[in-house]
């Protein structure tokens, strides 16, 4: 098998930056990336044979941790039957019953084949249901790569500086209002200074993609009744949330009901998928039964459906949500008292799976507060992770997110080696 260095050699001669989608090339922590041989549980092993107990998880979808027999033996049988028939298929059914069952909101569901094409087509749905051209997006808030929501964005455009992607004709961005995360009076004056012409906001109700940000109190209400208020669509992006924080995802916890919920990762079991769904009024403007186009080869893909159904059917049986909060918190308290010990200012926010570690002494509630913490700190301590045997997410600028597969000796291990890559620093 070639190394990693052997393999991304080559692989930088044919694929820009060595990688097919760039927070992967731990441009922002320094050094080149590993290449992963297989995986399983919560370890990935390279090509190098080294084994690295991971906090990525393959971005979120990998809950049950990764290659799990159940849903290895789902994708296997599903199999027998063929790959892809570009007809409608059972599994298509089972999905939308599942997914409509755990989102009250959700009355109607489109598959799609990834969070991007699931958030873009509900601001087309948005725009074409109000008809109006406006959408309201947050700083630091990542949705994906489209041109509408690619501006001031997080995740990989804020880890490799670029929030506001080249290529985006100011045509378009002159239609997506960018406000400040956690700043009520900013989504008044928004839609007070556009009057009717706000077709939607889209928000992730707990970001991951500046690190992990919560709301504060109340916030994820007011902008429940200013959508209300002005005519404006509420769109939550659950792509990372969904299933992720609870079976219902953030609207679950917190009781919002959005007009639009968008969803990936964990509904595709590690296979491409998205999906966006909601108000059946509003979804039956798309098409083939009203005047908003979207479409898909592979929507609905039979193998990536089976996979997701396995893992929402896990999810439904163990609800695990409680463990993996207790695992979660497991970690942010070991990085915190190694903190203290050594005197070191760090924020570590956490809710269920989803933490991350902030080098600052200011509470992080939007993306400059995330910016003011010490990226390059950051990037020492990944790199004294990642000597110890443990994978973190190669950005300041990430969720980390954990698995069942966790508990017990990784988890252990995992926190010993935190902390003393935290003392090392
Ligand atoms: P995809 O198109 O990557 O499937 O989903 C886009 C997306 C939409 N909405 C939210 C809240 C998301 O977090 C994402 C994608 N998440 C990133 C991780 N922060 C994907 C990792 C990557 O870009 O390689």
């Amino acid at each position: 098998m070639p190394s990693s260095a052997s393999l991304f050699t080559r692989a930088q001669q044919l694929i820009p930056g060595g990688v097919n989608s760039p927070v992967r090339a731990f441009r922002s922590v320094g050094g080149a990336p590993f290449f992963t041989r297989s995986a399983r549980g919560a370890t990935l092993t390279t090509v190098d044979g080294r084994e690295l107990i991971d906090f990525v998880c393959t971005w979120g979808p990998a809950i049950h941790g990764h290659n799990h027999p159940r849903i290895r033996a789902a994708i296997a049988a599903a199999l027998e039957h063929g790959t892809s028939f570009g007809t409608p298929n059972p599994y298509e059914v089972e999905m939308a019953e599942l997914i409509v069952k755990f989102f009250p909101s959700i009355r109607k569901v489109r598959m799609c084949n990834s969070g991007t094409e699931a958030t873009m087509s509900a601001i087309r749905l948005a725009r074409g249901f109000t008809q109006r051209d406006k959408i309201i997006k947050f700083a630091g808030c990542y949705h994906g790569h489209s041109d509408s929501l690619l501006i001031k964005a997080g995740s990989g455009a804020l880890t490799h500086g670029h929030p506001d992607s080249a290529g985006i004709p100011a045509a378009f961005a002159r239609e997506t209002v960018v406000l400040p995360y956690n700043d009520p009076a900013a989504i008044a004056a928004a839609f007070a200074a556009n009057p009717g012409q706000i077709a939607c906001i889209i928000l992730e109700p707990y970001i991951g993609n500046i690190g992990f940000i919560k709301p504060d109190a109340g916030y994820l209400q007011y902008v429940r009744e200013a959508c209300t208020t002005h005519g404006a669509l509420l769109i939550f992006d659950e792509v990372m949330t969904g299933f992720r924080q609870a079976r219902g995802g953030v609207q679950e916890l917190e009781k919002i009901t959005p007009d639009l919920t968008c969803l990936g990762k964990i509904i595709g079991g590690g296979l491409p998928v998205g999906a966006f769904g909601g108000r059946a009024d509003v979804m039956d403007y798309l098409a083939p039964l009203g005047p908003v186009y979207q479409a898909g080869t592979l929507s609905g893909n039979p193998l990536a459906l089976a996979a997701g159904i396995a893992s929402l059917q896990m999810l439904e049986e163990l609800n695990p949500y409680a463990k993996l909060d207790a695992l979660g918190r497991q970690v942010v308290t070991a990085a915190l008292a190694a903190a203290t010990a050594k005197g070191l200012p760090l924020q570590a926010p956490q809710t269920g799976s989803m933490f991350s570690l902030f080098f600052t002494p200011t509470p992080v509630r939007d993306m400059p507060t995330a910016l003011a913490s010490d990226a390059k700190l950051f990037g020492k301590f990944f790199h004294a992770c990642l000597a110890g045997g443990v994978y973190l997410p190669p950005s300041a600028y990430e969720a980390w997110f954990l698995s069942t597969a966790h508990e017990g000796a990784a988890i252990d291990r995992a926190c010993e080696v935190i902390a003393s890559a935290i003392k090392s620093l």
